[in-house]
């Protein structure tokens, strides 16, 4: 069934109009498994498809640098106290476009060019903002790699804090974009605390699963806590920030500075950064807070995770090998590092089946970052239609099937995407 939207698109300009039709039946149709998408909720879409997307408000609420803005600053106002109450942080900043660009703040506001900074670098399973070598943040400061063990996929905690003494990096990263097991901010802490760094955590893959609290809270240990708003929380296409108010490092960091924590996030923000926010986004933002807060959405975040380790079982009872053994979050790393294909072929299959993927970097692998031994599987998009642990006993017979016949991938395509889109047919998508 296609849902009728965009009505004018449709009458005047098809050609965007059928594009966006064509995508909506292909979501609907798909096993949408990317570890870093969802599906946005019904009030989300509506609110970032309004008119405040017109709006100008360069500024803060009540100290903007355009007039007219007395809804938008209720708006901004009504998104930070929710976000505040909805993770318990003492300050939050709604203005990030999204993920990059929050951390770009982050930067800009406590560091200084050629600081050393310590983060994963994107082929062990980190962010490409946690200073990468091809991104800013790998060409402004200076990485100081941590990597999760070779062998058992897992951080070691002795291991971080060895190369933090060592050192002396003035922040650390603790956030992954591919990693399945739970991270222990307290350790973290104990480590920035011990060589005076800020403690950054970049919640963007596991929000939901903190506030469902089936995942350790880092916002009592961080200085500052970034993220996005869209992936497993399902709101905008966007980024946000927490922090403390004070700055625990002001007089080491920035004894001439007239500003705390909070000031310093902000102003790394905008004007440092970012020119007029995305009001339209940050009414999408206060849209995702409310329904965050329900336990209806505690009950999804929890059942990510019960399907990422079903999923997980039953792949592992097929016979694949799955990095690390295990999950304790949202994705799991199928490993193909002993099977003559790589995750490159293995992704391009899928995709031919209808189970959307993408090929990773798995611990120990020795393929090359464009071909990989791994493909990355995330539970969310799946479990915020619906589905549960029965559904993914289905999903990893159809993933074993595809990995079964990459060889003849044409032959058997058809049949398991039809079988995949039928199974689909049972779910509602929102907004597809
Ligand atoms: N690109 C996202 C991911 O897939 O993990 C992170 O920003």
């Amino acid at each position: 069934m296609t849902v009728e939207r965009q009505p004018n698109l449709k009458a005047t300009d098809p050609e965007v109009y059928d594009l966006i039709q064509k995508q909506a039946n292909y979501e609907r149709t798909t096993l949408k498994m990317i570890a870093s998408e969802s599906y946005a909720i019904e009030n989300v879409l509506e609110a970032c498809g309004s008119i405040l997307t017109n709006k100008y408000a360069e500024g803060y609420p009540g100290a903007r640098y355009y007039e007219g803005n007395e809804f938008v600053d209720a708006i901004e106002n009504l998104a930070i106290e929710r976000g505040k109450a909805l993770f318990g942080c003492e300050h939050m900043n709604v203005q990030p476009y999204s993920g990059s660009p929050a951390n770009n703040a982050v930067y800009r506001a406590l560091l200084n060019v050629g600081d050393k900074i310590m983060g994963v670098p994107v082929s062990d399973g980190g962010h490409l903002t946690h200073g990468w070598k091809v991104s800013f943040s790998g060409k402004d400061f200076v990485q100081i790699p941590y990597r999760p063990n070779q062998e058992t996929g897992r951080l070691d905690m002795d291991e971080v804090r060895e190369i933090a003494r060592r050192e002396q990096p003035k922040l650390i990263w603790a956030g992954m974009s591919a990693y399945p097991f739970k991270l222990d901010y307290a350790a973290f802490a104990e480590i920035a605390e011990e060589v005076g760094a800020y403690l950054v955590a970049d919640i963007a893959h596991i929000n939901a699963l903190i506030i469902a609290g089936v995942h350790p809270d880092p916002v009592p240990y961080c200085d500052v806590v970034t993220s996005t708003a869209h992936k497993m929380l399902r709101g905008p296409r966007a980024g946000f920030i927490m922090s403390k108010i004070e700055d625990r490092y002001h007089e080491k960091y920035h004894p001439t500075s007239k500003w705390n924590l909070a000031k310093l996030i902000d102003r790394g923000v905008f004007p440092t950064l970012q020119g007029g926010p995305h009001m339209h986004a940050i009414a999408g933002m206060a849209a995702i807070f409310k329904y965050a807060q329900t336990d209806e959405f505690k009950s999804y975040g929890a059942q990510i995770v019960k399907n990422a380790q079903a999923l997980c079982e039953e792949l592992k009872a097929l016979g694949r090998a799955i990095a690390g053994g295990g999950t304790e979050t949202h994705l799991l790393l199928l490993d193909f590092r002993k099977e003559e294909f790589t995750g490159k072929d293995a992704s391009q299959a899928l995709a031919k089946c209808g189970i959307i993927a993408n090929f990773n970097m798995v611990p120990g692998d020795q393929r090359s970052p464009s071909q990989t031994s791994g493909v990355r599987l995330g539970t969310s998009a799946l479990t915020s239609v619906g589905m549960k642990e029965a559904d993914m006993k289905k999903v990893a017979g159809w993933i074993d099937r595809v990995c079964a016949n990459i060889g003849k991938i044409d032959e058997v395509a058809p049949q398991i995407r039809s079988e995949i889109a039928e199974f689909c047919g049972g779910f509602k998508f929102p907004g597809a």
